[in-house]
């Protein structure tokens, strides 16, 4: 049963993980990083090879602008995945250095606006059901301009999106404490993300990037609540020790990941009904992207696993007779199995190697890609 649950999960990852990135300081350049979106699908495809569970890219628009959308999506196919959210980008150009649909200057907002309902062209011609929103705009000193009113043009730019959706297609809003504005930002956190998204109706959910909170929030609880109201429809994964790191996932707090899956199982959150896109969204600066990527599936799938072997009934048991060490100690014994063996057999039973790094080291891709790709522009995060 629970390797059935195993074998049947679905982990996106980001086109933008497989291109150069770095910080505000550097940029570093790596040895064989795609060239264009096509050689981003590519690499995406052997995360998938490997771990089997991998299936859809994120594009990211433009990041990821070619002249055919649909011919990009056969070339996925050809590759054996498919593409999956469609991420907006209105934080990139100039004209959005005082916000893009918060923007005081209504031809900056109408452009944002194009953007955003270009995105869902894109999902037209793809086939991708998912728009992602995340909006850097906001402000850095009081009085820079008006919360309320930025409020109010969030909603009627959110109006306009929700509007252009089709009958299959979402849009995820996705919330972050602070970076790029450091006063106020316009969707600081999952409340103001929530409200929005339950004043528009159900083709609007939130997305949990888990980089996106003050140090110490509790996440598990975001999680338990958005699911409880149905609004909770994805997560970008990424780990963190300071800020915004996007580290691999399961690499800085493996427990916390750890809470987070044991609450998306318990509210019904991996039932497939529900929706709800375990997404990656990270950089690899200094190690290498696809060795990164297949890294960071397995370790969604550890912290899965894990939670799927928590003893529900006896925790249940203990609650209700109020045995708080025992309650726990049902939770910590299923977060102290080492369930890589169990993993390992539910990859065997897939088809793929029980391995997937060490697999991926001797298929010799990254060696070929390296020759192949000598002399190009990467494209990359922040091109
Ligand atoms: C913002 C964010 C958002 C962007 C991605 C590149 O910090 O998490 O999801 O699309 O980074
Ligand atoms: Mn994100
Ligand atoms: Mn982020």
């Amino acid at each position: 049963m629970i390797k059935d649950l195993l074998r049947r999960q679905r982990i996106e990852t980001p086109s933008w993980a497989f291109g150069d990135s770095g910080t505000r300081f550097k940029v570093f350049a790596q040895a064989g990083v795609p060239r264009d979106p096509y050689e981003k699908l590519a690499d995406a495809a052997q995360v998938h090879r490997f771990t089997g569970v991998a299936p859809t890219v994120a594009l990211h628009i433009p990041w990821d602008r070619v002249a055919d959308y649909a011919d990009l999506a056969a070339r996925a196919a050809e590759l054996g995945v498919g593409i999956g959210a469609i991420n907006s980008n209105v934080f990139q150009d100039d004209a959005y250095m005082l916000g893009s649909v918060t923007n005081p200057d209504p031809k900056v907002r109408a452009r944002a606006l194009d953007h955003l309902l270009e995105c869902v062209d894109i999902m037209d011609a793809t086939g991708s059901a998912t728009l992602k929103l995340w909006f850097s705009d906001g402000t850095n000193y009081p009085g820079q301009d008006d919360i309320r009113s930025r409020q109010d043009r969030l909603a009627q730019a959110l109006e306009r999106v929700y509007a252009r959706l089709g009958a299959h297609q979402r849009f995820l809003l996705e919330y972050k404490l602070f970076e790029p504005a450091f006063y106020v930002s316009d969707v600081p956190d999952w409340g103001t993300a929530y409200a929005h998204c339950l004043r528009l109706g159900d083709k609007a959910q939130v997305v949990v990037d888990t980089g996106h909170h003050a140090p110490g929030t509790n996440i598990e609880f975001i999680v338990a609540f958005l699911l409880r109201e149905g609004k909770l429809g994805g997560f970008d994964f990424n780990s963190r020790f300071y800020a915004d790191d996007d580290l691999m996932v399961g690499a800085a707090d493996p427990f916390q990941l750890f809470r987070i899956m044991f609450e998306v199982i318990g509210g019904g959150g991996y039932d497939a009904e529900a929706n709800v896109a375990f997404m990656l969204d990270q950089c690899h600066n200094i190690e290498p992207k696809i060795a990164g990527q297949i890294r960071s599936v397995m370790n969604v799938q550890e912290a899965t696993a894990k939670a799927l072997l928590v003893d529900r009934a006896a925790l249940a048991v203990a609650q209700a007779a109020g045995d708080v060490l025992g309650a726990n100690a049902v939770v910590m014994d299923a977060y102290n199995t080492d369930v890589r063996p169990l993993l390992g057999q539910v990859r065997e039973e897939m088809g793929v190697d029980p391995d997937p790094m060490a697999a991926y080291g001797r298929s010799g891709y990254f060696e070929r890609v390296r020759d192949e790709r000598v002399g190009g522009a990467p494209a990359g995060w922040g091109a």
